[in-house]
């Protein structure tokens, strides 16, 4: 495992990823509450807020935007990803190469999506097993989104589930497990004794009013949580500085969501 505490990816220990990759997964739907955020450079002027320890773009985003912010942005380059517009069972396209990522974007960190329990499971795993290991020779972080779904399984988000996708980031030799929130500070413990030293972060998931989501947050963190990896709960409102400075004191300072909203209104 790759010691990632001094990486540009964590800062005391911890990590909030404002990704905005939403363009391919969802489609510009995503940027429709907030029209200006169709254009990258209003997402990556978010980015640089000092809360954000890096952003999660895909290689063409990467490619055209981040040159002009690679002063004030650690880059987080996501290396699979699939349009919404794909009808098959879960998968995701390898869009990147390590090297790429490294040598000619200039990527901090490094993402790949896995659909544990997808009819492409295996494929998407011996894919993410070359990826893992170049990115070893590069000193690169890897972040995994894990995300089980596909045939056959119930639930994306059941306690067992996301213990299991948390377990599956370690196993398979990810620094870090993104995962959805469980539901409960209990499942989301579950998750984070599963992902043994791999860091878990939770993802944002759709946008919801402030307080409940800063709640997530707050039991995430202290479930053992390390962070966040979000996306429209930022950038599809109207005052993204805010909520990032909420999350800045809830994830970083370790303050209740009634603190940080306090201290932010
Ligand atoms: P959100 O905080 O907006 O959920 O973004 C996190 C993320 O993982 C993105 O990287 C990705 O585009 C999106 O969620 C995928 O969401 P889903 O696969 O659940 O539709």
């Amino acid at each position: 495992m790759l010691p990632i505490d001094d990486t540009p990816l964590v800062r005391d220990g911890k990590i909030l990823i404002l990704a905005m990759d939403h363009g391919l997964e969802h489609g510009p739907v995503d940027f429709e509450p907030v029209p200006e955020t169709i254009d990258p450079e209003t997402v990556f002027e978010v980015g640089t807020h000092d809360a954000v320890t890096a952003m999660a773009v895909q290689k063409g985003v990467a490619e055209a935007y981040y040159p002009s912010y690679e002063d004030d942005v650690n880059l987080l380059a996501k290396l699979n990803g699939t349009s919404n517009l794909w009808r098959g069972e879960p998968d995701s396209a390898v869009n990147c190469s390590v090297d790429y990522a490294a040598e000619e974007l200039g990527a901090d960190a490094l993402g790949f999506t896995l659909y544990g329990g997808s009819n492409n499971e295996i494929e998407m795993a011996e894919e993410f097993r070359d990826a893992q290991e170049k990115a070893r020779e590069h000193d690169l972080p890897m972040v995994m989104w894990s995300y089980p779904r596909g045939q056959g399984l119930r639930s994306d988000r059941d306690p067992e589930t996301i213990a299991y996708a948390a377990r599956l980031a370690l196993e398979l030799g990810a620094d870090v497990a993104k995962v959805k929130y469980p539901g409960t500070p209990e499942a989301m413990e579950w998750a984070v004794d599963a992902a043994g030293k791999t860091k878990v972060v939770m993802s944002g998931g759709s946008k919801s009013d402030d307080y409940a989501f800063l709640k997530q947050v707050e039991e995430c963190i202290s479930a053992g949580g390390k962070g966040l990896a979000v996306g429209r709960n930022v950038f599809q409102r109207d005052n993204p500085v805010q909520i990032l400075d909420a999350l800045e004191k809830v994830i970083f300072e370790e303050q209740s969501a009634e603190q940080a909203l306090d201290a932010v209104q």
